[in-house]
């Protein structure tokens, strides 16, 4: 069934800022040096990422070699095929999230702002639509407001969650949340962390300690610890990722504020200087604005072709 409307016209919306300028160089041009220069200051605007650009446009070249190619028209659809592949060869990528045990723990982590808690949100309604039962954790029990936050999500999601007051220990909750799942055979528990404490140390020590309660409860590894991302924040967004990576070793990414974004091109350079999947892509405010991601779906919605899942 692919992307629903929602998704489909944030991607749109992109589109016609950003990548309807580099769709609109493949016309029925002949293929010249000024194209390819034009082409790869389009990709790098878009945030595109330097290294997969340069790649990108020697694979290209070829593929013009390769089947004589006079007119830029014709380069079309092996370019999107192209950008398919390169988000393809990253490992997980396109797989469903790993939700198989009961309870599954997902934790989202990721620098305050970028949009953790109205995730929970989302991906618990999501969840619940998919026939799963959902427990939220607040972790995130810094500030106040942001276990008012995700109780208000939790209640627009029609979802249980677990919190505890303000300044408790953030781990002590999460073992709450585990143990309510258990009680009531919960399918999947999705902890809300805190993005900011008094210094980064702080913050990476608790994200630990919540994943040591959560693999001793369980006798196992947290199930998926997902990176929430702004794509507004470009590529200044993957400093953070380390950091967060050594704390709670990471299986992906959910990528959020599509529809604020002006440069599409932030989901190749997620994905491949991160080597993480992404799972999920947020656009917008509200409780379905959230949708998995689809490698292909995105790339041919993004350059406004018709996604008929041939190869040329
Ligand atoms: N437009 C848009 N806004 C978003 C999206 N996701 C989150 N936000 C907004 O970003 C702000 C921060 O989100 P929040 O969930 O509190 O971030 P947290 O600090 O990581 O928990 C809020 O105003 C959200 O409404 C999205 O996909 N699109
Ligand atoms: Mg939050």
């Amino acid at each position: 069934m692919g992307f629903f409307d929602g998704l489909i016209s944030s991607v749109r919306n992109v589109a016609n800022k950003w990548s309807q300028g580099v769709s609109n160089l493949f016309s029925d041009k002949p293929l010249t040096d000024e194209f390819w220069e034009e082409l790869e200051d389009r990709l790098l605007l878009g945030d595109v990422g330097i290294e997969t650009v340069e790649t990108l446009i020697s694979d290209l070249r070829q593929v013009a070699i390769d089947r004589r190619i006079a007119h830029t028209v014709e380069l079309k659809r092996a370019f999107a095929e192209m950008l398919v592949r390169y988000l393809n060869e990253v490992p997980g990528m396109g797989a469903p999230l790993d939700v198989s045990a009961v309870p599954s723990i997902i934790m989202l982590v990721g620098v305050n702002g970028s949009g953790k808690t109205t995730t929970a949100g989302k991906l618990a309604s999501h969840l619940l639509k998919q026939g799963r039962s959902v427990i939220l954790a607040a972790a995130d029990t810094y500030r106040a407001a942001a276990i008012e936050q995700l109780k208000a999500w939790g209640e627009r999601a029609s979802v249980r969650v677990i919190a505890q007051s303000h300044g408790s220990d953030s781990a002590a909750v999460v073992y709450d949340a585990i143990q309510a799942a258990r009680a009531a055979n919960t399918d999947v528990v999705i902890i809300d962390t805190a993005g900011r404490l008094h210094t980064k140390s702080n913050l990476m020590d608790e994200l630990s300690k919540v994943k040591r309660v959560v693999a001793k409860e369980l006798g196992g590894e947290v199930g998926e610890s997902l990176l929430v991302l702004d794509s507004v924040m470009g590529q200044n967004g993957f400093i953070q990722a380390e950091a967060f990576n050594k704390a709670v070793p990471l299986t992906g990414v959910i990528m959020t504020k599509f529809d604020n974004t002006a440069k599409g091109g932030i989901a190749l350079s997620i994905a491949r200087n991160l080597r993480l999947p992404i799972r999920y892509i947020g656009f917008g405010e509200g409780l379905d604005d959230i949708e998995p991601f689809s490698p292909r779906d995105f790339i041919f919605a993004l350059l406004g072709m018709e996604n008929n899942d041939h190869d040329d």
